[in-house]
């Protein structure tokens, strides 16, 4: 399975939507938290272009966020990449 890794917040209601998602197929991730460190959401920032959380990497892919992994499920594509 392609490695997920997701930046999140403990209050995120679209953070524990996309985990919710993630948990119902059975898939292991990594989350990175940005709660209280700046300099981690900025890196994911920086490497996202948004400062929204979640963000949502899988393998090497940047997916977006919450609605984009909803949108790649909807389109029947999500499987395939968390091959
Ligand atoms: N459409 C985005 C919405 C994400 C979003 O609005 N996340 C909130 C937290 S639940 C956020 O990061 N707000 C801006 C901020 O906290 O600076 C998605 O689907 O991921």
């Amino acid at each position: 399975m392609a490695p997920v890794t997701l930046y999140i917040s403990a209050y995120c209601p679209f953070c524990h939507q996309a985990l919710r998602l993630l948990d119902s197929k059975g898939v292991s991730y990594q989350t990175i938290s940005v709660d209280g460190r700046s300099d981690v959401r900025q890196d994911m920032t920086n490497k996202a272009g948004s400062h929204t959380v979640p963000q949502i990497w899988i393998g090497d892919t940047h997916v977006g966020g919450c609605d984009d992994l909803y949108a790649l499920e909807s389109e029947g594509r999500l499987n395939d990449m968390l091959k």
